[in-house]
């Protein structure tokens, strides 16, 4: 059974190449026939890991192919993920799988709401990876990607695809839980990069702004019942801002090439779930809102 890949960017090509060199059948999705025409030009998808670039004939396709799709992989950007699973859903099999591997949340609910019946995977990926031009993409940073299903714990059978193409999985029986931590951490330190314009690691300059977040967003996650995401959040922060000292977060470099941020399956998701919970949460709000503006004056989208 062959894997689709729709969002042959970044995390989409850093999959779609390993599952390939391993063998595993796997197709690419691309936006139109001019995008096609251009992939078939460049002869495949270039992977660069430690400074070796290997390039990989990957099968492509664009949005008019009528075949069915029976195993998806969604790596598009939160913000595109809906109007992207529209184009393919009437191709969807009916045992369908998809794979979700938006940062963020609020994406997943609207991808599943439009494939009533279908399989839904979310994941949560700390591996980095980033293009250095087109169809070439720099696996940047090992990491690791939890994968789970909300509603069926049952671990699906293609695990072991992603084994063969060794990429770093767990199946997580609660990967809510993993992607609310994941919005914790990147709500407490993207958005400080951003409005302080600087590395993670000159966060400690701003530790009462982080400390304010923390013990919010240690509320909002109690509050959304997701007391063990709540578990040390704290710690795990600075832990984290130590570990990625002199990196820029993803929402900083976002910001700093002009691109559309992903704010609202972020610091926006939280506001308004803390909004549900019936919850004051003043600095997360008022962050928000600095962000919102900071979107403003660069000309980058509020959503
Ligand atoms: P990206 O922008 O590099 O790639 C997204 C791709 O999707 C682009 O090529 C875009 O053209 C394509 N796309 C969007 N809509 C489409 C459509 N309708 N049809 C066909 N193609 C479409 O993004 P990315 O960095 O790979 O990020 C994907 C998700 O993974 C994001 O939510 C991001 O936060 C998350 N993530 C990324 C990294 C990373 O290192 N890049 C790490 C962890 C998580
Ligand atoms: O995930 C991150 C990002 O930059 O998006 C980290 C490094 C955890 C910072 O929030």
């Amino acid at each position: 059974m062959s894997w689709h890949v729709l969002g042959a960017g970044s995390l989409g090509s850093l999959w779609a190449t390993r599952l390939f060199r391993a063998g595993v059948p796997v197709q690419l999705v691309l936006r139109n026939p001019q995008r096609l025409a251009a992939y078939l030009q460049a002869g495949g998808l270039t992977l660069v890991e430690q400074g070796q670039s290997e390039r990989y004939a990957i099968a492509a396709s664009d949005l008019s192919d009528p075949a069915p799709i029976a195993r998806l992989l969604l790596a598009c950007k939160a913000y595109d993920a809906v109007e992207a699973i529209a184009a393919v859903a009437h191709r969807l099999a009916p045992e369908a799988e998809v794979i979700l591997l938006q940062n963020g949340l609020g994406s997943q609910d609207e991808v599943a709401q439009q494939l009533p019946g279908r399989r839904c995977l979310p994941a949560s990926s700390t591996e980095g990876a980033f293009r250095d031009g087109d169809w070439r993409v720099v696996f940047a940073g090992q990491g690791h990607t939890w994968i789970g299903d909300p509603i069926d714990v049952t671990p699906p059978t293609w695990l072991s695809d992603l084994q063969r193409g060794q990429i770093p999985h767990t199946w997580s029986p609660d990967i809510l839980g993993r992607l609310w931590r994941k919005l914790a951490l990147n709500c407490a330190i993207n958005p400080l990069t951003v409005l302080h314009s600087c590395r993670n690691g000159e966060l400690v300059r701003h530790s009462d702004e982080v400390e304010a977040l923390c013990a919010e967003l240690v509320a909002l996650l109690i509050g959304s019942g997701q007391a063990e995401a709540a578990r040390d959040l704290r710690h795990e922060v600075w832990r984290v801002i130590e570990a990625t000292a002199a990196n820029y977060s993803s929402m900083y470099q976002d910001v700093a090439s002009a691109r559309r941020t992903e704010i609202s399956y972020l610091l926006g998701y939280a506001c308004a779930a803390a909004e549900q919970a019936a919850l004051q949460l003043p600095h997360l709000q008022a962050v928000h809102q600095r962000l919102l503006a900071h979107l403003d004056r660069h000309g980058l989208p509020r959503h």
